[in-house]
C-alpha cells in the first residue's frame, strides 16, 4: 500500500510539473550594414561594416554575433566571404553571408551578340 501511494505521488508530481519547452520558434534577424557584395581593389584593406542583430524575444543581439571569414588578405584576386551567425536564447540560429570580391570590376558591361 505504501509503495502504491509513493507511485501515485510521483505520478501526480510528474503530471503537474510544468514543461520547460520554449515557445520561441522565431530566429533572430540580421541586417547587414554596408554593401553586399563588397568590392575591393587588390591590396585594398577590408573594413567590415558589420551587422545589426535583433530578436523578437531577446531584443538586441548585435553583441553576440559571431563573424567568420576566409579573407585573410586582399593581396590576391578572388571571391571571399564574411559570415555572420547569431543564436537566440531558445537556440534559433540565423546565418547571413557577405561576398567580398577582390579585383572584380564594379560594373557589368552589356554583352553584344554578333550574328555571323
Ligand atoms: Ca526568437
Amino acid at each position: 500500500m505504501k509503495k502504491l501511494l509513493t507511485t501515485l505521488i510521483l505520478l501526480l508530481a510528474l503530471l503537474t510539473t510544468p514543461v520547460l519547452a520554449s515557445s520561441d520558434i522565431t530566429p533572430p534577424e540580421i541586417t547587414m550594414l554596408g554593401e553586399n557584395p563588397t568590392f575591393l581593389d587588390v591590396g585594398e584593406l577590408y573594413n567590415d561594416p558589420g551587422v545589426v542583430a535583433v530578436d523578437d524575444i531577446d531584443g538586441d543581439l548585435t553583441g553576440f554575433v559571431i563573424t567568420l571569414t576566409n579573407l585573410s588578405s586582399s593581396r590576391y584576386p578572388g571571391k571571399y566571404f564574411v559570415r555572420y551567425e547569431v543564436v537566440d536564447s531558445a537556440g534559433n540560429l540565423t546565418v547571413v553571408q557577405r561576398s567580398v570580391l577582390v579585383g572584380y570590376t564594379r560594373t557589368f558591361l552589356p554583352i553584344t551578340v554578333l550574328n555571323k
